[in-house]
């Protein structure tokens, strides 16, 4: 933890922020949530706070304890049955909301298509009937690798419905990804489809799939929705892989909602941690459920009869379980998924879905804040985006100016802007503003909401009134994560052993005088790139993987656009030399092993690398030598001086041990 101090001028600016922006009278007028007391209410007893909250569910069994706590093991809920598809699905429409729309979806070649509470259900229920033919059963758990299309909640709701535990790998990984994903889970079957789109062109996830299982013996069953049909045919293996839409032609039953205790396993979610191996974490029914619920209705205000939704996150991240899937249809909402990219086939695309189904909540990443930024406000102009009256941020630390610009450009200075600080591990928002409530300030993501413990501390683990420090947890909550597959001693020691009786959430954070929390990014050796987590460590060793390769040191450095790009300083083998070809093979290597989204935007061949005398790659000093180079620059460079200048810099700096 040695890069606790954050030098980036960018931040510390934002930390002289004046503006503030108070709820309009309106919006307060027509909160779900306007009364302060909340959180007074809640801290008194936070316990019965989330009781509450847990009972807005259905439950089969109702539960008989909130909480048994033996730190850092948590269970919530106890004694309580429910189904999570049953609560997304069969009470609303059981309620009358059948024919209420669940999902527009809108593909990035332009197809549309809608799909309500019932049609939703009805396709659920058929699936779940095809993963019970495939022998998946409750505590089973299924890889699903899928592009952004409707089939992928489908897939996920079914698994829930049987009390098996999905694990969603991200599209945009690798083969080898994927394998290493589907080996520590143990998936017997796999959920794909035949490509996706992006950008115009057919990511190839079945071929990605057939690649994988080759390291990956373990698979019994694949299962291949069609999506890009012509455009990318498929291989199929006779007695192993089966299209989506053949195998539900043949269904004729329909599975209900397999009764499960509040503790089983929901899904299991991999995340980069500061190791090279990813870390499965965990959690389950009940308590992820409830806060889910809660925190989608609570900070985006949710109207459910009125709101168009849409969270414009890959369901392959957190965001999209708790902000797509779980939150919005347990909340009955109406939301929107978008398959492709922002500029495809222009750079006004979200400004014309937003347009077209007149949303009126957006959840964003600053990332893509900082895009549109760039690309500049005559694509806005071209929409009416008046529909939109609340937006939200999340991923990486937003940046006043990108906060601003989202407020005056997209919100038209009418909406108020919610910055929510949470994690993979805490599996929904934990800071955020109350839209009704909360004064905002560009840049703080504000409060704990209601019942949630936040308090950033020193070195020591003292508290932190005034000034920068860490961000520490000090209460469970019920969507915090039970647990690393397979791995409680790791568990125990990435969150709960740094400080005594706190969860160690791996950022930086500053209380100003009136208490805001201003987060500064991670202390770790975890990169934040575009909002997605990536590893330093991962990436050195996918580097120091490929043949040519004797050492890697990899640094995130401080990027205008994507929060962070990843940097690597790579020391060859005597035989090879350095070329920019090399430097393109290296990259394409590291797109290979991982995925697209970890590879390095620089590479920086250099003879040696800084070491401290315990032999410790002094990280720090490399990130300063990165930011001092012109990283627009992505050509990789093969370049003498950056060993000297590396060199002169660790002169002055061998301290850092
Ligand atoms: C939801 C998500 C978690 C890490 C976290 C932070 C950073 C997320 C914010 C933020 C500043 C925010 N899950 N982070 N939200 N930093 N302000 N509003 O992103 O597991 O993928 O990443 O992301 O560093 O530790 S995640």
């Amino acid at each position: 933890m040695t890069d606790s101090t954050n030098t980036n001028p960018a931040i510390e600016n934002y930390l002289l922020e004046e503006r503030s922006f108070e709820p309009s009278d309106q919006f307060k007028q027509n909160a779900i949530i306007k009364d302060a007391a909340i959180y007074e209410t809640a801290d008194k007893d936070y316990l019965k706070f989330w009781e509450q909250q847990a009972n807005q569910l259905h439950w089969f069994k109702p539960f008989d304890k909130v909480l048994e706590w033996n730190l850092p093991f948590a269970k919530w809920f106890l004694g309580g049955t429910l189904n999570a598809s049953y609560n997304c699905l069969d009470r609303h429409v059981n309620n009358g909301l059948k024919d209420k729309i669940a999902y527009y979806f809108e593909g990035e070649p332009g197809d549309k298509r809608s799909m309500t509470y019932g049609e939703l259900l009805d396709e659920v229920e058929k699936f779940a009937t095809v993963l019970v033919s495939l022998g998946v059963k409750k505590g089973d758990t299924v890889a699903i690798y899928m592009p952004m299309i409707l089939e992928l909640p489908v897939a996920m709701l079914a698994c829930a419905r049987l009390g098996a535990a999905h694990s969603v790998v991200f599209g945009g990984f690798s083969a080898s990804a994927l394998s290493d994903r589907i080996n520590d889970a143990e998936s017997k079957v796999v959920v794909t489809a035949d490509g996706g789109f992006r950008r115009g062109v057919v990511v190839p996830l079945k071929d990605n799939v057939d690649e994988a299982i080759k390291s990956s013996p373990v698979v019994e069953s694949v299962v291949v929705v069609k999506r890009v049909g012509d455009k990318h045919p498929v291989t199929m293996l006779e007695n192993r892989d089966y299209f989506y839409h053949d195998l539900m032609s043949q269904v004729t039953e329909r599975i209900g909602a397999v009764e499960v205790d509040s503790e089983n396993l929901l899904f299991l979610l991999y995340t980069s941690g500061t190791t090279a191996k990813p870390k499965g974490i965990m959690h389950t029914t009940g308590g992820y459920l409830t806060q889910v619920a809660f925190t989608h209705k609570a900070v985006f205000d949710l109207h459910a009869d009125s709101d168009i939704y849409w969270c414009a996150a890959d369901i392959g991240w957190v965001t999209g379980h708790s902000y797509i899937v779980y939150g919005p249809l347990a909340n009955g909402a109406t939301g929107v998924i978008y398959e492709g990219t922002p500029d495809f086939p222009d750079k006004d695309r979200w400004w014309s879905i937003i347009e077209e189904y007149k949303v009126t909540i957006l959840y964003a990443a600053p990332t893509a804040i900082r895009t549109f930024m760039k690309w500049g406000i005559e694509y806005l102009k071209k929409h009416d985006l008046s529909s939109l009256r609340l937006l939200g941020s999340v991923g990486e630390p937003i940046n006043p100016e990108a906060w601003m610009w989202y407020r005056e450009n997209v919100g038209l200075n009418k909406c108020p802007v919610v910055d929510t600080w949470w994690q993979t591990e805490t599996g929904s928002i934990m800071i955020s503003p109350l839209p009704g409530i909360t004064k905002t300030k560009p840049g703080s993501a504000t409060f704990p909401l209601p019942a949630i413990g936040a308090e950033v501390v020193d070195d020591t683990g003292k508290k932190v009134t005034l000034g920068g420090g860490y961000l520490t947890l000090t209460r469970p909550w019920p969507s915090m994560l039970r647990g690393i597959y397979k791995d409680p001693e790791r568990y125990q020691q990435t969150y709960w052993s740094r400080f005594d009786q706190r969860y160690f959430a791996g950022d930086g954070a500053k209380v100003d005088e009136e208490g805001y929390l201003w987060l500064l990014g991670r202390v770790d050796d975890v990169m934040n790139v575009s909002g997605h987590r990536v590893s330093t460590t991962e990436v050195e060793s996918a580097l120091v993987d490929h043949s040519a390769v004797a050492e890697a040191a990899v640094v995130g450095a401080n990027d205008a656009t994507t929060g962070q790009a990843i940097i690597a300083f790579v020391t060859l083998k005597s035989t090879e030399s350095a070329s920019p070809e090399k430097g393109e093979e290296l990259r394409a290597h590291v797109a290979e092993k991982i995925g697209p989204i970890a590879k390095p935007k620089v590479i920086i061949f250099t003879e040696d690398l800084p070491k401290t005398r315990s032999g410790k790659i002094m990280r720090r000093l490399l990130r300063d030598v990165a930011e001092g180079r012109n990283l627009g620059d992505t050509t990789t460079l093969a370049d003498p001086k950056v060993v000297e200048e590396i060199k002169q810099k660790a002169a002055l700096n061998t301290s850092e041990d």
